[in-house]
């Protein structure tokens, strides 16, 4: 009798252990790239040489300055980064004067992700030509300061978004001096885990509290969209059921 339940307290610490590792794991690698499936933004402006938003194919003149682009993408999530400065020909930033035109990005996903981080290329020349790195990102309502590195090259800058579980994201930018330019954003989550309702990288019995909350609330929440059909409702019961069966 003894034995036994030494041997199944070894048994519970060894599983807590390997929960444990699991989750080290899962939370520090597997961090997948997404890509809006479109963003909104004042184009670009400039005057003999502009930083217009040229690839951007939804709504909007992609050609004119500050013109209102919507339902599209461009120039800022299109891969292309460059490690030149504004003051070189042809370099593929979008620019814009914000002292005169707010900065304010939205970008849609097709569902909803758990966001790990926001990563932003900027240009920085000092001031030189009124273009520095910004002063301040704002991320869905969080507000991170932005340190202008000594150095005058552009730079990526990581904005740690971490639990921001959401299908869209705003940004706001103040800048430091007249121009801010960007070349790219880029977005990371980690995976999302089918039936892993409360977002703790597990799927388990403790998602059932979290997966009932949502059903009654009518909404949509990915991790509980069990049987992937868009929505979630009484028919992802089983499925749901099945994984904590399964763990
Ligand atoms: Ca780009
Ligand atoms: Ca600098
Ligand atoms: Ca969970
Ligand atoms: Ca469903």
């Amino acid at each position: 009798m003894k034995f036994a339940l030494v041997t199944a307290l070894a048994m519970f610490r060894n599983a807590i252990l390997l929960l444990a590792i699991h989750l080290l794991c899962s939370s520090a690698a597997g961090q997948i790239v997404v890509a809006p499936v479109a963003y909104e933004t004042r184009n670009g402006g400039g005057g003999e040489f502009g930083y217009r938003d040229e690839l951007y194919d939804g709504s909007g003149n992609n050609a004119a300055n500050y013109s209102v682009l919507t339902g599209g993408t461009g120039d800022l999530t299109d891969g292309i980064i460059t490690n030149q400065n504004w003051n070189n020909n042809n370099v593929p930033y979008v620019g814009w004067q914000w002292e005169t035109q707010n900065i304010d990005i939205f970008f849609q996903f097709d569902q909803q992700y758990l966001f790990e981080s926001v990563r932003i290329w900027f240009d920085d020349s000092n001031g030189v030509g009124g273009v520095s790195p910004p002063s301040t990102v704002t991320i869905n309502g969080t507000q991170f300061s932005v340190i202008d590195p000594p150095g005058s090259l552009p730079f990526v800058e990581t904005f740690n978004t971490s639990g921001l579980f959401t299908e869209s994201i705003s940004v706001q930018i103040e800048g430091r001096t007249e121009w801010v330019m960007i070349s790219e954003f880029e977005f990371r989550s980690m995976p999302l885990i089918l039936g892993d309702v409360n977002l703790d990288f597990v799927a388990d019995f403790s998602d059932i509290p979290a997966f009932i909350t949502v059903l009654q609330s009518g909404e949509f929440q990915a991790a509980a969209d069990v049987d992937l059909n868009g929505e979630v409702n009484f028919l992802d019961i089983p499925a749901f059921i099945a994984i904590l069966m399964s763990q």
